[in-house]
């Protein structure tokens, strides 16, 4: 009788303890669910984004990640909102192909109650309090430091003769292609420079050779300076500018055409030593990492701040310009290395 109240009472003791320890590692295996709505996968640019993003949101971290990629259009990405809103994900990050047409699933998301962090990109909504945060970076100042530099080379070698630019831009609409576009448009008229030929190439290197290509056919004894808004068209852009039997270079006086590109990838960095992109300014993929501490600010409840910028560097592999100013701030032009390119994650 002893033995089997001992027995009963050992294996009561025994059920409770399972219960609780259940309950222990069914708490710590609660992962919070982020569903992530990416563009595409149409740069190295991009996929160093998808990459930062998955290392920071997976099991180890206490995510489960959903990831989406729509695929360079913008009704796949609303297509995915609805469908975290729909299975109620915990949290939605958002990177917007273009800033338009977002305010009605913004707003449902909200109305949801699922926090919505947009990286990289952003929107143009009449209420900003549709989403929580964004983490990005200043692509207007990206193209502002690209003009500067440039400005800044010309005249360290006495360049006095016509600045004639190839602008091949980013997906028309979004805030890559707005910020470095303006910024162009901007210094151009301020310097006297003649953007000569401007179309889009959707940050593809394909797009970005075809452009070139038709640019070199319809004005090509006039350029001498090519702006790319990422580096995948400065890689397509110089191919068709070799091929055209031209040399990619800083030395336009002598008939060569210089690239300027945006993201500093490797390969653009590598083209960049090669001297085959005169200047190369750096925009930051990694924000996984400041998405995540975000989101687990938002988990304690504490507020976050609504925009967030990213670091960012400019290279080039020619030594005239060291330094370059904008708006009365001073910004340093790193000299790429092969070490240099070696020490980066993508
Ligand atoms: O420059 C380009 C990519 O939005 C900043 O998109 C991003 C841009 C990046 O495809 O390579």
């Amino acid at each position: 009788m002893i033995a089997i109240m001992l027995a009963l009472c050992t294996g009561l003791a025994f059920c409770a303890c399972g219960a609780k320890e259940k309950e222990v590692v069914e708490k710590e295996t609660a992962l919070t669910t982020v569903g992530f709505s990416q563009i595409g996968a149409e740069s190295d640019w991009r996929l160093a984004s998808t990459s930062s993003m998955q290392a920071s949101f997976n099991a180890t971290m206490g995510y489960r990640l959903v990831y989406d990629d729509g695929q360079q259009k913008q009704e796949n990405q609303l297509k995915a909102m609805r469908e975290f809103i729909d299975s109620e994900v915990d949290y939605i990050v958002l990177d917007p192909i273009t800033e338009l047409g977002w305010d009605a699933t913004l707003m449902e998301a909200k109305e949801a109650g699922i926090p919505v962090i947009l990286v990289d990109r952003q929107v143009s909504v009449e209420d900003d309090s549709v989403y929580t945060a964004w983490v990005g970076s200043d692509f207007l100042l990206e193209g502002q430091r690209a003009c500067a530099w440039l400005e800044a080379y010309l005249s360290s070698i006495s360049y006095e003769g016509e600045v004639n630019i190839a602008h091949i831009q980013g997906t028309t609409g979004s805030s890559a292609q707005i910020g470095r576009s303006d910024a162009l448009e901007e210094a151009a008229e301020q310097m006297g420079w003649n953007i000569v030929a401007q179309e889009d190439a959707d940050f593809v290197q394909a797009k970005g050779r075809e452009v070139m290509e038709s640019m070199l056919e319809e004005c090509g004894d006039l350029i001498n300076v090519v702006y790319c808004e990422n580096d995948s068209e400065a890689l397509g852009a110089i191919e068709a500018i070799e091929n055209y039997g031209k040399t990619p270079g800083s030395n336009i006086a002598e008939g060569e055409i210089m690239v300027i590109s945006f993201d500093a990838t490797e390969d653009g960095l590598r083209q960049t030593l090669a001297g085959k992109i005169a200047l190369d300014t750096e925009c930051n993929p990694n924000y996984g990492t400041v998405a995540e501490k975000l989101i687990s600010s938002l988990k304690k409840g504490e507020i976050v701040p609504h925009e967030y910028y990213m670091e960012e560097s400019q290279f080039s592999g020619l030594s005239e310009v060291n330094t370059i100013t904008v708006d009365g701030k001073t910004y340093d032009v790193t000299m790429v290395t092969d070490a240099i390119i070696a020490g980066r994650n993508y």
